[in-house]
């Protein structure tokens, strides 16, 4: 039987552990223990998630979990001790595992990038980015490859330590799709908003492999995607351009940009590449082990079709780039909706025989053609 001695014992004993833990949760530190905490559940939550599709792809784990060690991010004690990022991120890890888990969703991808701000806008919270870097992606009906892209993208760069912001560019209409004009509003549209040093023009369905591909601009444009497992991780041609590559803006301007009259599929890749040379630069690119990319799957789309004029076009690229390029882009803005994962631009880009029609869209709320840059 406890005396009465006893129980005050314990009653006192018990007030006294009470006051330690709440002394303990109180101290600064406790937001960081918090957030560890909950970060290990959404690990938890994500992995069950990702070993069930990894499987039904039958692909062999190799390489990293692209989300591991960015829970190292923090924000440091005040923003005055923020130093420049160093030279080499210290949280590459090289090699990245990529597997396509169905039923991933846009909220999830925003919960596991919590420091992602408004428009697709990151940088680094502890210390100033050394390169500031836009994302452009021509874009029409391909929601679920981009949704995948941002799952893999906005680590893949958080891991680099750049700024950067994503900018999705979306072709209105069901006319033939143009994926060079689309990038020439890329350009302008992202220069209008920020002075980025470097702009990587992305297929929606590439997904990099390898943390050490990084996204920023070289001397000479530069061709990242130059391993794709689609051609067996090889370069196929010498001249070959596509997928994704890089340039700052005084390369962009020196080439005109891309041409704005490859409708359709193909050749406006090679017309890129040759305009890199005909403006007196080389084509830079990273090793064949480190420019790795997954292609998602896909068949040819419809308002895609191949080009049959694409070597007719290649043929005259030396008359034609001084003449057709940025400086003859025509669109018309439809909208621009900075959504959490990226900003959204809607244009309209006509076809080949002019901007009109289409004139079933709707209205367009800013009309943006030779607009200059900012
Ligand atoms: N794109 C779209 N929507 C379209 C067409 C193209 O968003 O309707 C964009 C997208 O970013 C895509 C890029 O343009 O990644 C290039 O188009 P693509 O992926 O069709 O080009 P790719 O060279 O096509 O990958 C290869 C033809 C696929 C046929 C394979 C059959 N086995
Ligand atoms: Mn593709």
């Amino acid at each position: 039987m406890p005396t009465l001695n006893s129980k005050w014992r314990y009653l006192f004993m018990l007030l006294g552990v009470q006051l330690i833990v709440m002394a303990l949760l109180s101290r600064e530190a406790y937001q960081k223990r918090v957030s560890y905490f909950f970060r290990i559940f959404r690990k938890l939550d994500f992995q069950s998630g990702m070993a069930g599709s990894g499987a039904a792809h039958g692909t062999n784990r190799t390489g990293a979990d692209v989300y591991a060690n960015l829970s190292q991010l923090v924000q440091p004690p005040n923003k005055e001790d923020m130093h420049y990022c160093p030279v080499k991120s210290p949280l590459l890890s090289g090699p990245i595992h990529v597997s396509f888990p169905s039923g991933l969703t846009l909220s999830q991808v925003e919960r596991k990038n919590p420091l992602v701000v408004r428009g697709g806008r990151y940088r680094p919270p502890d210390c100033e980015a050394r390169h500031r870097t836009a994302i452009v992606i021509p874009h029409r009906n391909r929601e679920q490859h981009l949704k995948y892209l941002l799952y893999y993208l906005h680590p893949f760069l958080q891991r680099q330590q750049l700024s950067y912001g994503i900018y999705v560019i979306h072709q209105a209409g069901d006319y033939t799709f143009n994926r060079a004009k689309l990038m020439n509003i890329g350009f302008r549209e992202a220069m209008r908003e920020e002075e980025w040093d470097c702009l990587f023009f992305h297929d929606v369905d590439l997904i990099p492999e390898d943390d050490r591909n990084t996204y920023i601009c070289d001397k000479n444009p530069k061709h990242a995607a130059i391993a794709m497992d689609k051609f067996g991780y090889k370069l196929p041609y010498k001249g070959y351009f596509g997928g994704v590559s890089a340039l700052s803006p005084l390369h962009y301007l020196k080439m005109n940009g891309f041409p704005n009259n490859y409708w359709g599929w193909g050749g406006e890749d090679d017309d890129i590449g040759i305009r890199v040379s005909l403006a007196g630069m080389s084509i830079s690119r990273p090793s064949l082990r480190i420019g790795r990319y997954k292609m998602i799957k896909h068949k040819l789309d419809e308002g895609n079709e191949v080009n049959p004029k694409r070597f007719s076009l290649l043929a005259k690229t030396q008359q034609t780039w001084k003449l057709d390029g940025m400086n003859s882009v025509e669109y018309e803005l439809v909208s621009r909706e900075y959504l959490p994962l990226y900003t959204n631009i809607t244009v309209n880009i006509g076809t080949m025989h002019g901007l009109q029609p289409p004139t079933s869209k709707p209205e367009p709320k800013e009309r943006a053609e030779n607009r200059p840059g900012r």
